[in-house]
Parts: structure tokens; sequence; C-alpha cells
């Protein structure tokens, strides 16, 4: 019945619009133009609409550059991001600079030669002389920004292996970083997904002696000026390691070692003295101040005071706590980095910590790493008879459980 209601109402309602639409055109004024040729007065229209858009066009641009330019990163830490900045720039002024004068032209022709009564376009078959010119200047400029970007970033991706770079393995799953450190011999051990078992998060293989003196931590510490090859395994899914104040990225992909090399140039200590990282640091404490107001009189935990770190960071939407997965990063001096290292456990000494455990039943701690999935771990238990394994194999099998 109400269905019913609502169709004649609609209906009706339809029939009030046909017949006030009709009177509508009944009161028009004899004289009025009902043609719907664009006269001369839509023309002009049109024409000031043109030109208003891109005047409105190149405002806002303005506008973004003065509001938002401070969220640009700062300086980059790199060796190699100061070539990776210019690029960018170049790359980016010239494509601006041909944007904003050919958006302009034709915005402006369309205003100049908008339609006129009695006005006939010229008829004007080629110019060859024309045409090359538009042409040959965009084939040259392009051909330069490519052979340009080529060089950068073949000179950013080779690693050179004279410079002895330190080799430090980047392991990432769901939802956290691992970095593993080489040791003395400068070397990592092999690992495999099916060897991760107990507090072998990474899944170091035990028979590889290489292995023995690694060291895996939840911190990554970087010595200033010295460059450092990374490793990147993943345990489940994509992810993307990414470095934005060092300028760098890389896919992180199941059954497979990516790698990218580069040296950092500035501590973290220097970076949060820099100018930009004071004015940065104070903007987002003024903030949280006031946030911080808000939260007390709701009775809500209050925010901690910001110190600035670096930070790597997931940059593959990887699963529901992808948001969360960040490993911070501390670039120190050469003896301080040492320092910090010689204190970190070996996976040797790891390992025999973890078969006393076993020894003694009653106090299995090592097994109550929070970090790995328990189900993975399930996993790895159950396919430890097979010899021999195959990583992708072994990717397949988390794969398939996930
Ligand atoms: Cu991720």
């Amino acid at each position: 019945m109400t269905v019913f209601l609502v169709i004649i109402v609609l209906a009706l309602l339809a029939v009030t619009g046909w017949q006030i639409s009709k009177i509508f055109q009944l009161s028009r004024r004899p004289d009025e133009d009902t043609s719907q040729v664009a006269n001369d007065k839509d023309n002009k229209l049109h024409g000031f609409l043109m030109l208003a858009f891109v005047i409105f066009l190149y405002a806002i641009t303005i506008f973004c550059f003065w509001e938002y330019g401070r969220f640009y990163l700062p300086e980059a830490a790199s060796e190699h991001g100061s070539e990776y900045d210019t690029l960018m720039f170049v790359s980016i002024a010239l494509i601006m600079f041909v944007q904003i004068i050919t958006q302009g032209l034709l915005h402006y022709f369309a205003f100049k030669y908008k339609g006129e009564k009695g006005k006939k376009a010229l008829f004007y078959a080629d110019n060859d002389k024309l045409e090359f010119i538009w042409t040959i200047i965009p084939v040259i400029t392009l051909a330069g920004l490519i052979i340009y970007g080529l060089f950068t970033w073949s000179d950013i991706m080779n690693v050179d292996i004279e410079e002895d770079p330190m080799i430090v393995e980047i392991y990432a799953y769901q939802f956290a970083w691992r970095a593993r450190y080489a040791g003395d011999d400068n070397t990592l051990g092999k690992a495999n997904v099916r060897f991760i078992e107990g507090v072998n998060q990474l899944g170091v293989d035990e028979s590889d002696s290489y292995g023995d003196d690694d060291k895996i931590v939840t911190e990554l510490h970087l010595p200033v000026d010295r460059p450092v090859l990374f490793k990147f395994r993943s345990q489940d899914v994509l992810h993307s390691a990414y470095f934005p104040f060092f300028r760098a990225q890389m896919n992180v992909v199941p059954g497979m070692i990516t790698q990218f090399g580069f040296t950092p140039t500035i501590t973290s200590e220097e970076m949060r003295q820099s100018e930009y990282m004071v004015d940065k640091v104070k903007s987002v404490n003024a903030e949280r101040r006031e946030r911080n107001e808000a939260l007390r009189a709701e009775g809500e935990p209050t925010l901690d005071e910001y110190e600035f770190e670096y930070f790597l960071l997931c940059n593959k939407i990887c699963g529901q706590a992808h948001y969360n997965m960040q490993m911070k990063i501390v670039v120190e001096s050469e003896e301080d980095f040492n320092a910090w290292l010689d204190e970190q456990q070996t996976f040797g000494a790891l390992m025999a910590s973890q078969s006393e455990n076993v020894d003694r039943p009653e106090d299995t701690a090592g097994d109550g790493d929070s970090d790995t999935p328990a189900e993975t771990r399930e996993d790895m238990e159950e396919d430890e008879n097979t010899e021999e394994p195959q990583e992708s194999e072994a990717v397949a099998v988390v794969e398939k459980n996930n």
C-alpha cells in the first residue's frame, strides 16, 4: 500500500513539474532568443570563463607552493641524495615552465578567438617549418632528460663493491622490520623462511658458519660516511623499504633478495640541530601541546613531546597494521656505532642460549617472542623434515597459510 501511494505521489509530482515548465514557456517574452545556437553574448561569456579558469589554476598553484612548501623533505642525508634531488628539480622545473606557457596560451587563444557573428576561421593547411620546430625541440629536450635520468639511475643503483660496503640485511614481515649485521666477516649467513623456529626469527641457517657472527637487531644503526649495502628479504608479502631522508626505496619481495646501497652523510644529531628540523619539531610540539589540552579535558592520555628520529617505513600497503610498520634508524659516528654493535648478541650466542633453555624446560622464556607470528612458527615446525628447502616453495607455504 505504501509503495502504491509513493508511486502516485511521484507521478503527481512529475505532472506538476511538467505543467510548471509549460507555464514558463508561455510566459516568455516573444522577442527572446530561444535558439540552441550560441550567440555573441554566449561566446563572450565563455571566452571570459576560459581566461578566468587559467587565472584560477595559476593562483591555486602559487597558493599550494606557498602553503604546503614546508612539507618538502629537508636536504638529503645520503651521498646520492643530492643527485636525486637535482634530477627531480630539473625535471619539475622544465615541466612546469612548459606547462605554464602552453596552458596560458591555450586559454588566451580560446578567449581571443572566441566566436563572433560574421567572423570566419582562416584555412591554413600546413607549415613544414613550424612542424619541424615543434617536433625537434621536444625531441631534444626529452632525449636530454632521459639520458640524464639514466646516468643518474645507474649511478645510484650500481653499488661499488671496491668501496667495501658494510652488508646489512633488512628483513620485513607483517608488521615490523629486523636488521641483520653480517659480523666481522662482512658475509651474511644463508637464510630461509623454513628455518624460522623459536628465537631464530629470521630463519638463519645454523649449519652455515658465516651466520654465527651475524647480529639481529630491532633498531638500525649506521656509521656516518660509510657505504652500506642493504639486502632485503620478506617473510610473507610484498613490502617496500622506504628511507625518505636518504632518498632510497626498494621493494621487499618474498622469495627473492633485492638490494640497494647508500652512504649516510648526516648523523641523527646533526639533522636534529639543522634549522629545518628545529623549526619542524617546534611546530609539531606546538600542535601537540594544543591537542593535549583538549585530551586532558576529556581525561584521555596525552601525547609525548616529539623528537626527531630517522625512520625506515613500509611503503606498500601490506595489511592491517601496515601504517605502523617502521624501524628507527640511528646514524652516528664510527666509534659510537662500533660500541653499540659490540653490545649486540651474535646469532651463534642466541642459538646457544636457546638450546640451554631447552635443556631446562622449566624456563623456556626464549620461545615467548611475541614478534614472530605464532602461526608461522607452527607452519615451519610441520615442514621440518624436508631437506634442502627451496625459498620460493617455503614462501608459498607461508603465504598459503596466511
Ligand atoms: Cu609492509
